[in-house]
């Protein structure tokens, strides 16, 4: 009965190129039966390499690439304390907001904290031209984003089917690009968007930003994508009602939301929980397994703030909860 079982779920796996909870794929790699599909490659052609003379593990440090369009990338990266050039490590990159940098937004994520964050490689791209991530116009971030995975799979062990994204503010805008764009979204196994402002274009049908109809631009190249967004109710930078900003048009959040969970086939209707006396509403979309691979967590009165139990860059005051360890738990959940 249980075999049974197990190769019903591998004959499910082998046909869909959908998110899948990680615990699904692990017991699926470990059966040796002929008839299993070829599974994604969880190895990277940086395993056995050694790490940059003068560094180690547990260590940030910052370090470059050349991207197509011949510029000059940098970022920090924080290798786990017990990274080795053997076995394959999950990543997280991190986008900082808008005139910010990578140290800034290491601190400030807490993803290189090993009480948070045990074993993924932490990586923290610096943005460039007005240090925002761009989309439309300049630097192609998506692109280069892209080739710093690639980048990164040569050059460390890391686990490809486990690439994680997350960002604040411009930088959580820029982590739902990701997760919108045809391709990123195939080499990325989750996201979470944190503050972030999630610009629409007004198309010829809307004269004027309506936040509750605003159409929403997505196009994400698999069909369940996981999101996990954080927003407080008293962001005055971008509001959780939405509204016109800098000639764009911002949905509300929970629209953005609700859309994330239909386009991932999740209907529309959440879990509601009430946290910490129900200054903190946490809603799950989806059933089963899939129950939560849209989350969102709406924080009562919290600014244009990372959420963290004690002051951090961003406010001198802290929250109910800490993000990072729940992002963490989260992206555990899925992988390619
Ligand atoms: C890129 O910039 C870094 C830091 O400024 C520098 O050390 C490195 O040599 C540069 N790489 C190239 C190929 O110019
Ligand atoms: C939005 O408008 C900008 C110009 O302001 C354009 O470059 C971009 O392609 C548009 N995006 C979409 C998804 O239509
Ligand atoms: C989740 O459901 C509750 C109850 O129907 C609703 O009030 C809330 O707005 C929903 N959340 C989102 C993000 O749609
Ligand atoms: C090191 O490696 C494993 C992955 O096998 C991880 O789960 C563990 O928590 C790690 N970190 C530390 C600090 O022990």
């Amino acid at each position: 009965m249980k075999l049974t079982l197990q190769l019903g779920l591998l004959a499910l796996l082998g046909t869909t190129t959908t998110a899948l909870p990680a615990q699904s794929q692990s017991q699926s790699s470990a059966s040796t039966s002929p008839s299993a599909a070829p599974q994604p490659k969880t190895t990277s052609p940086g395993c056995g390499k050694h790490i940059p003379p003068g560094h180690s593990p547990g260590d940030s440090y910052r370090a470059n690439m050349i991207s197509d369009d011949g510029r000059n990338r940098s970022y920090l990266i924080h290798l786990p304390s017990n990274y080795t050039t053997h076995r394959p490590a999950p990543v997280v990159i991190a986008f900082h907001g808008r005139g910010k940098d990578p140290e800034y937004m290491e601190e400030l994520s807490q993803f290189s904290n090993e009480d948070f964050n045990p074993d993924a490689i932490a990586v923290y791209p610096q943005a460039i031209v007005d240090d925002y991530w761009h989309v439309t116009s300049g630097p192609n971030d998506i692109s280069f984003t892209l080739q710093l995975i690639t980048h990164l799979e040569k050059n460390y062990c890391i686990d490809p089917t486990r690439v994680y994204a997350s960002g604040k503010s411009n930088g959580g805008g820029f982590t739902n690009d990701l997760a919108c764009d045809p391709v990123a979204s195939t080499r990325i196994a989750a996201f979470a968007p944190v503050s972030g402002g999630y610009y629409q274009n007004l198309t010829s049908s809307e004269d004027e930003c309506d936040p509750s109809s605003v159409e929403i631009q997505c196009s994400p190249g698999r069909s369940r994508v996981p999101i996990l967004e954080f927003h407080g109710t008293a962001d005055t930078t971008i509001p959780y009602a939405g509204g016109a900003r800098h000639g764009f048009c911002l949905p509300t959040v929970s629209r953005a939301l609700r859309q994330w969970a239909d386009r991932d086939g999740l209907g529309t209707s959440n879990k509601t929980e009430e946290l910490w006396g129900g200054h903190v509403q946490k809603y799950e979309f989806g059933s089963g397994e899939l129950q939560g691979l849209v989350t969102h967590y709406r924080i009562d009165g919290w600014k244009h703030v990372w959420p963290s139990k004690h002051g951090n860059y961003d406010s001198s005051k802290g929250t109910y909860f800490d993000a990072a360890p729940v992002i963490m738990k989260f992206f555990k959940r899925w992988s390619l």
